[in-house]
């Protein structure tokens, strides 16, 4: 993995373009929405946007087809009901752009078997019985990188579990533009094919943990739906899950230093501080010294305030699944576009014989 370290502005020279993807699997929850989806509203004022709906890594584990079409479908009105315009940004789902497989092969031939073996996600959810693990499941972090690489995406705005894969990919990128420089010289395409992608990961919630652990990342697979506000959640639940949410008995602290070792309060004041737009902070200048009890209300109220228009305008949108699908087949279109002249040129790059 020296490829991340040896190059730091190595999309330097390429078009600035943002490219990210979320997993239609279960409902989105507030760590998707704070982590990722926010961000992605916010740079399609400054960037050029490719937002897709992953839904060749949601089959890398087992899954019910017709819980997948339902949930691409909740999964993209979640994106439009948050914010992304597909006017503006190109709105697709990945399996109907069939690049992305392709340059996953060329790109299983870059990758080596060592970079695999350390991705952490892959431990985590193979489990102990690793061997009945999906080869998709291994393969993963790959397409991951096909995704991002194919529209020779620039920034990619994710929560912080996904900087290793983020690296993977600038290793991945690294390794084609060093293995085949002189074909991409020859061609014309300079020194670097494609660009060293730069994650964009930060803010207050970049990692929102469980309400019910604060050591654990809220989830969408955790087993207890107690641990995650839904993006699907009604105002009563929302309410309930957060009073329910572990906490600790003192009051809160007036420094943010004074939220160190005390987890479940710093995932409370910095989904506070999210939801606001402010600091944590500024969430202690206001609520230092509160019990939690006071600072629970004033999250509910929020959190509720924030939320429920969104639910509302998703609950809108999948009453006309036709006008979802057609939104996503004109970004697959679109996509498409990108995807293809970049595979046409890694084809030529690596050897294949093709048509003229
Ligand atoms: N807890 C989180 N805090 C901040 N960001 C998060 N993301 C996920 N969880 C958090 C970010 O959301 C985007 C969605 O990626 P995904 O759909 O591939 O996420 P995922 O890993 O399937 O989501 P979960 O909830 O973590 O699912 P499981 O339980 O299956 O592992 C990414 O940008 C991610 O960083």
């Amino acid at each position: 993995m020296q490829g991340s370290k040896l190059m730091t502005n190595g999309a330097a020279g390429f078009q600035s373009r943002v490219f990210s993807g979320m997993q239609p699997t279960h409902t989105l929850h507030l760590g998707n929405y704070l982590g990722a989806l926010t961000r992605w509203v916010e740079m399609q004022a400054t960037h050029e946007c490719i937002y897709c709906v992953v839904d060749m890594h949601a089959i890398t584990i087992q899954h019910d087809p017709a819980d997948l079409t339902r949930s691409i479908r909740e999964v993209t009105a979640a994106y439009l009901a948050a914010g992304v315009d597909p006017k503006r940004s190109i709105l697709f789902n990945q399996s109907q752009v069939a690049e992305h497989a392709e340059l996953t092969w060329v790109f299983n031939c870059v990758a080596r078997l060592g970079w695999l073996n350390r991705m952490t996600q892959f431990k985590e959810k193979a489990g102990k019985d690793r061997e009945n693990a999906s080869i998709g499941l291994y393969d993963y972090p790959v397409l991951m990188a096909a995704d991002i690489l194919v529209y020779k995406a620039t920034h990619v705005p994710v929560g912080e579990d996904q900087k290793q894969h983020l690296e993977l990919t600038r290793d991945i990128a690294q390794k084609f533009n060093n293995d085949y420089s002189a074909a991409i010289a020859a061609r014309g395409f300079g020194e670097q094919f494609f660009p060293l992608t730069e994650p964009v990961i930060g803010g207050p919630a970049a990692r929102v943990m469980s309400l019910r652990d604060g050591g654990k990342k809220m989830s969408k697979s955790d087993p207890s739906d107690y641990s995650r506000i839904n993006l699907t959640d009604d105002a009563d639940a929302i309410a309930q899950k957060i009073r329910r949410a572990k906490t600790d008995p003192e009051a809160l602290p007036s420094e943010e230093k004074g939220l160190d070792a005390r987890p479940e309060a710093d995932n409370l004041v910095g989904i506070f501080a999210a939801l606001k737009g402010a600091t944590k902070q500024q969430v202690l200048d206001e609520f230092g010294g509160a019990q939690f009890s006071t600072f629970k209300s004033a999250l509910v109220d929020l959190s509720i305030a924030k939320l429920s228009p969104i639910t509302a305008e998703m609950r809108r949108l999948l009453a006309d699944p036709a006008e979802i699908d057609r939104i996503l087949c004109d970004g697959a279109d679109r996509a498409r576009a990108i995807a293809s002249a970049t595979v046409r040129d890694v084809k030529d790059i690596v050897g294949f014989v093709q048509k003229r």
